[in-house]
């Protein structure tokens, strides 16, 4: 039986993946090195230091770990710029419909965001009150595809994984999602998500009734 569905944030309740992508790629041009969403996809999900990482691999340069934290800072900076201009009509489409049919049916809805700015985001979009949980990444010890997160947002709700539907927009996501034991919805490109066990090109395709199609009759 279909208890909670616990969400992603960044591409999956608002389009904030794309300003994520538009901060690197700042701070990647001002470095010089190469960025472009190939990338990108590789840093969905994952940490903002961990994303440091990948965007300064093959680049040739070394930076000392201060300098990494102004780096991640300045993309910080530069994210916030943009985040703050969300506004509750960024929702994603079909996401506002959602959570009130699982909430009409008594279906709990748990955050599983990586982003230290979820609470913050979800604030901005007035949707804080639709989450009966939101796992603090900072009380997280592994990041995705780690299924910590999600196991963290299931322990919150007081439902077992298996009662459980995982939604992300990111493969790393998705394999946090499987590795947790639960039925996972991917949203994007099936080439990248193919791990899920149902991908939507869109949240538009999203509806409770679709989520509780894994759970049979
Ligand atoms: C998100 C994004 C990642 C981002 C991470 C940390 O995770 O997908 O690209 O690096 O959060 O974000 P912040 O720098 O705001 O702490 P999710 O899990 O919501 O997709
Ligand atoms: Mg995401």
């Amino acid at each position: 039986q279909l208890k909670a569905v616990i969400f992603d944030l960044d591409g999956v309740i608002t389009d904030s993946a794309e300003y994520h992508y538009l901060a690197w790629k700042a701070v990647a041009d001002e470095l010089g090195i190469p960025f472009d969403r190939s990338k990108n996809e590789r840093l969905k999900g994952i940490s903002r230091m961990e994303s440091l990482e990948i965007v300064l691999e093959d680049s040739g340069l070394h930076f000392s770990e201060a300098d990494k934290a102004a780096l991640a800072r300045k993309k910080n900076e530069l994210y916030l710029q943009q985040i703050k201009r969300i506004t509750p009509a960024d929702l994603l489409p079909g996401i506002g419909e959602l959570l009130h049919g699982l909430r009409e049916r008594g279906i709990a809805a748990g955050l599983a965001s990586a982003s230290r700015n979820a609470a913050y985001i979800l604030e901005r979009l007035e949707a804080g009150s639709w989450f009966q949980a939101v796992v603090d990444p900072g009380s997280v010890r592994k990041g995705k595809p780690d299924p910590e997160i999600f196991l963290k947002a299931a322990e919150l709700l007081g439902v077992s994984p298996r009662s459980c539907v995982g939604v992300e927009d990111a493969a790393a996501g998705v394999a946090a999602i499987k590795a947790a034991g639960m039925l996972a919805v991917g949203i994007g490109d099936a080439r990248l998500l193919g791990a899920a066990d149902r991908v939507l090109s869109s949240t538009a395709e999203l509806s409770v009734e679709l989520l509780l199609e894994g759970f049979g009759p």
